[in-house]
């Protein structure tokens, strides 16, 4: 049985890129595994907040976790901040860390463009390792823009254990490469994100049916007007890749399927993937989150577990530091 965890920031709204890049891969990942996917709200704040915003949000995500088919059977959903744990590893992993390699970090350099740059922002990694390493992770499934902040999970886990003994397994990402990265429907350059200042480049788990089909007849395309392989850009690749992963198929069967047919008709043919995907997800996150006395009770078992791995692992580090 291999130990799984992941989780995503409470930062907005969840779009199909999170959905594709991670929340789908642990569907199928929580069987026969033990797994872990929590809702990283400590990371959040590392941009400014709502905090009542923020509060509704990290049981939103709770709620979608569920809605998109994470079973409380079979996997463990908690909330970040409520396993002290995991800030306390960090503030020992830091102590290892290079600055050095935290500043070659792609997302601090974009991330610190986009917001003011402050510290919690750039020890972002190093508390995405304590997160994993915590729980003898053996596999992250995410997206391809996290994989970076894995590699250097795994190089403070080796130089941790190189100085103090054996101590963290040291964790796999999971990225599905064909569906990796989906990017921004306004700007293909671009990676799909919450914190888009273009509300039609997403399309949020929870938008409703009108708004899906506005994003994707307005996404925009190229100066051609039909599919073929000899011309792919970017804005093509991505819809077809957007399609392919809502229909379940490669993204070569896709380009053949979509070869020679009018933008307009690959844009109805998403769309409909995309309905028949997302509306019964909205559906059952509405379900979900009017019983609020139920999803805190998933979210206080989630937290139980986690700190009764977490704490071994904790003590374990602290024996081997000297502080106990
Ligand atoms: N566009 C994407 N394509 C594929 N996977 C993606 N992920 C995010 N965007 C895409 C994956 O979703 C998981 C959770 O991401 P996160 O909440 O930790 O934050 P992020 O990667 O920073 O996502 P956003 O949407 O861009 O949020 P903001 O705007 O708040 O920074 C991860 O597994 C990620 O790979």
């Amino acid at each position: 049985m291999k130990t799984i965890f992941s989780g995503v920031q409470p930062s907005g709204n969840l779009h199909i890129g999170n959905y594709i890049g991670a929340l789908r891969q642990w569907v199928n990942v929580q069987e026969g595994n033990d797994a872990l996917f929590c809702i990283v709200d400590l990371h959040a704040i590392t941009v400014p907040q709502d905090p009542k915003a923020l509060r509704e949000k990290v049981l939103e995500v709770a709620a979608l976790y569920l809605a998109c088919g994470i079973d409380p059977k079979k996997a463990h959903i908690f909330i970040q901040s409520e396993n002290p744990d995991h800030s306390y590893l960090a503030w020992i992993l830091n102590t290892i860390t290079p600055f050095g390699q935290l500043q070659r970090m792609t997302q601090f350099k974009e991330k610190s463009q986009k917001h003011e740059e402050n510290l919690g922002l750039f020890d972002y990694p190093v508390l995405m390792a304590s997160d994993i390493l915590l729980y003898q992770t053996d596999e992250v499934p995410v997206g391809e823009d996290q994989k970076q902040h894995i590699e250097l999970t795994r190089d403070l886990a080796e130089r941790f254990n190189k100085r103090f003994g054996e101590t963290f397994k040291l964790p796999n990402p999971v990225i599905q490469s064909q569906t990796a990265r989906i990017m921004s429907l306004q700007n293909p350059a671009s990676k799909m994100s919450k914190s888009d200042n273009n509300p039609l480049g997403t399309i949020n788990l929870l938008d409703t049916e009108e708004q899906i089909r506005e994003k994707i007849k307005k996404a925009v395309t190229d100066s051609n007007s039909k599919v073929s392989k000899d011309h792919g850009s970017e804005a093509i690749v991505n819809l077809l890749t957007i399609y392919s992963a809502f229909k379940g198929i490669s993204f070569n069967k896709a380009q053949d399927e979509m070869e020679g047919k009018a933008y307009s008709e690959l844009k109805n043919s998403i769309t409909e993937v995309v309905l028949e995907t997302l509306l019964p997800i909205r559906e059952k996150y509405e379900e979900i989150r009017k019983d609020e006395k139920a999803l805190r009770d998933i979210l206080d078992e989630g937290r139980e577990y986690a700190i009764s791995k977490s704490s071994k692992t904790l003590l374990d580090v602290k024996q081997k530091v000297g502080l106990i």
